[in-house]
């Protein structure tokens, strides 16, 4: 089932300098990426983005950061796409996230308070249609 998915790659990935990283680990599972950006955020992209996080607490700290600089946004395409960045990312806190996974290699705990996990991805198709929508318009 070909499927397309909608990744960010958050501040800190590309401050850090793990974009190309990032990206290596997707294409070299076997996924294609179709297409991509830099911009920096604005909060009305992100409050929509995160529509289900805007009324919650740590919302303020999630937007100063995802704001905070430069982000890339890709749409990766192909069968199973959105499971399998999922997997590939790991669990949302990277102290949590397994090692072999993006966020359990990469990430890290700064001692801030903020969870800087390096990369969004889509957890569904609707949500895929939805966030591909809102960095890419409906040209995707
Ligand atoms: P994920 O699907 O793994 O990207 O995580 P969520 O959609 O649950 O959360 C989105 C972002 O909100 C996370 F990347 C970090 C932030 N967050 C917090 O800061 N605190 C929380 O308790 C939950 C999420």
């Amino acid at each position: 089932m070909t499927q397309q998915t909608l990744i960010l790659i958050k501040p800190d990935g590309v401050q850090r300098g793990l974009t190309g990283e990032i990206l290596r680990r997707i294409e070299a599972k076997g996924y294609r990426i179709e297409q991509m950006r830099m911009l920096t955020a604005t909060p009305e992209q992100l409050a929509e983005h995160y529509h289900e996080h805007v009324d919650k607490p740590f919302y303020a700290g999630v937007c100063a950061y995802m704001t905070s600089g430069p982000i890339v946004a890709a749409v990766i395409g192909g069968d199973r796409v959105i499971e399998a960045v999922r997997t590939l990312s790991g669990a949302t806190h990277p102290i949590e996230a397994a090692p072999g996974t993006i966020r359990g290699d990469l990430g890290r705990d700064w001692g801030d308070g903020e969870i800087r996990n390096l990369i969004h991805s889509s957890d569904g198709e609707g949500s895929a249609a939805r966030e591909i929508a809102i960095w890419f318009g409906h040209s995707a």
